[in-house]
C-alpha cells in the first residue's frame, strides 16, 4: 500500500481526488470542501464548538492580563476543575440550537469530539492541571482559502485544543484541503513576562504578557478581508507569530498588524468585524477612523451599540461587548443573540438580517458566534476588496 492510500484509510472512500473536482452541470471547477477568504461570503459549511467537559484554566499570568479583574479569585480557587455543570448543560443546549438554526438557514453543521478536558497536560517545559475546553474552534483553527492552520496557542491549557477538532480535521484533510500546524510552541517560562505580574499589562506599550521568543498566536487575532488579513498584537499573539504567518501564506496575501484602544487585547473579533464589502462593524470603545488605515476611508463604519448584558451575568474570560462578536451568514443574515435588543435594532435599520439566538450560557465560557464556530466553506474565490 502507498503512503498516499495509507492515510486514507479510515472510510475514505476514493470518491475525493485531491485536486479540485469539475461540476458536471457547469464545467466549473467546484468549491474546494475548505474554502473561506472572507468573513461574511455565503456560508455553506461550519464547525460548531462545544461545551462538553470544560475546565476552568490553571491561573496563570496569561489569565490576568487578559480577564476581568473580578473574576481573578473564580480562576484562582476553581483552576483546574471543571465549570459548572449547570453552566455546561445551559451552553451545550445553546450551542445545539446555534447548530439548528444554522442548518434551517441551509449550512452544513459538523460538531467536534466530546474530550475530557480535565486531564493534566504535561511536556518537559511545563504542567497545566487541565485542558480548556473545544467550544471556540475560532481561536485555534484558522482557515484561509483551502487551508486549515492549526494556531500555535500562548496559554498552556490550550496546547493540545485541536485534538477536539482533529477527526474532522482528518476528513477535510481527505477530500482535498490542505492541513498545517503552525511550528508546535515550547510554551517554557521564558515565553512569559513573569515581572509583569502584579502590574498593568497594555499590549500597546509594549507590555504583552509574552515575549518575542518563539511564535505564538491565535487563529482569532486574525480577520480576513480577501488577500488582506488584518490582525492585532495581544497578549497571545506576538510579532513573531505574525511574521510566521506572513512568511508561510507568501505574496498572494497581506497581513496588516492594527492597532486599538484595547490594553487587554485577546482576539480582534468583538473589536473589528466586516459583515460585507465595504461595511466594517466597530467597537466604538477601542476604535477611532483615524487609527484605522487609510485603505478603509471609504468604508461605511458601523459603530456597535452598547451592550446590554446585566452586569450580573458572569462573563469571566471577556469585556461584554461579545455583542459584537457576530456570525455572518452572507452579506445579510447576521447570528445575534436574542437579548442584545440594541444590536439587533441597529443592524436591522442597516439593511442587515438578524437572526436572533440565545448564546448567553456560552458567552460565560469566553465567546460569542463568531468565536464559537469556524466556518468551513464560504462561496467566492481570493480577491481584493480595496482599490
Ligand atoms: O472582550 O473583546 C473577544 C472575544 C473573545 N474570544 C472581548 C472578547
Amino acid at each position: 500500500m502507498t503512503q498516499e492510500l495509507d492515510a486514507n484509510r479510515g472510510g475514505y472512500d476514493g470518491s475525493w481526488p485531491d485536486e479540485a473536482r469539475v461540476d458536471v452541470r457547469t464545467d466549473e471547477p467546484a468549491t474546494p470542501v475548505v474554502n473561506s477568504f472572507t468573513e461574511w461570503e455565503c456560508l455553506e459549511e461550519v464547525i460548531v464548538g462545544r461545551a462538553d467537559h470544560a475546565c476552568v484554566p490553571q491561573w496563570h499570568l496569561t489569565l490576568e492580563a487578559t480577564l476581568p479583574r473580578r473574576y481573578w479569585p473564580f480562576f484562582k480557587t476553581h483552576g483546574g476543575q471543571p465549570f459548572a455543570p449547570e453552566l455546561l448543560t445551559a451552553a451545550a443546549a445553546e450551542l445545539d440550537e446555534l447548530s439548528r438554526v444554522l442548518e434551517a438557514e441551509g449550512v452544513v453543521v459538523r460538531r467536534p469530539d466530546a474530550v475530557d478536558w480535565s486531564r493534566p497536560i504535561e511536556t518537559p517545559a511545563f504542567r497545566a492541571a487541565s485542558g480548556l475546553y473545544g467550544a471556540m474552534p475560532r481561536d485555534c483553527l484558522l482557515v484561509i482559502g483551502n487551508e486549515i492552520i492549526e494556531a500555535p496557542m500562548a496559554w498552556r491549557c490550550r496546547y493540545l485544543e485541536t485534538r477536539a477538532f482533529r477527526a474532522l480535521i482528518r476528513n477535510y484533510f481527505r477530500q482535498g484541503a490542505r492541513w498545517t500546524a503552525a511550528p508546535k510552541p515550547e510554551l517554557e517560562d521564558s515565553l512569559y513576562r513573569s515581572e509583569l505580574a502584579g502590574s498593568e499589562f497594555d499590549v500597546n506599550r509594549d507590555r504583552s504578557a509574552v515575549t518575542e521568543d518563539e511564535p505564538v498566536f491565535d487563529a482569532a487575532d486574525f480577520c480576513r478581508i480577501g488577500r488582506d488579513i488584518f490582525c492585532q498584537l495581544s497578549h497571545v499573539t506576538n510579532r513573531f507569530g505574525v511574521a510566521w504567518l506572513r512568511r508561510h501564506l507568501g505574496e498572494e496575501f497581506r497581513i496588516h498588524v492594527l492597532q486599538f484602544n484595547d490594553p487587554n487585547a485577546m482576539h480582534i473579533d468583538a473589536t473589528f468585524v466586516p459583515l460585507a464589502p465595504s461595511r466594517l462593524l466597530v467597537n466604538p470603545k477601542r476604535v477611532t477612523r483615524g487609527g484605522l488605515p487609510q485603505m478603509f476611508r471609504n468604508w461605511e463604519l458601523l459603530w456597535a451599540p452598547p451592550p446590554t448584558v446585566p452586569d450580573t451575568h458572569p462573563l469571566y474570560f471577556t469585556s461584554p461587548w461579545l455583542s459584537a462578536n457576530v456570525l455572518s451568514i452572507d452579506e445579510k443574515r447576521v447570528i445575534v443573540e436574542m437579548d442584545e435588543k440594541p444590536m439587533i435594532e441597529f443592524l436591522t435599520s442597516h439593511g442587515f438580517e438578524p437572526i436572533p439566538v440565545r448564546f448567553r450560557h456560552v458567552g460565560s465560557l469566553g465567546g460569542g458566534f463568531h468565536c464559537a464556530t469556524i466556518d468551513i466553506r464560504r462561496r467566492g474565490r481570493l480577491r481584493s476588496y480595496f482599490e
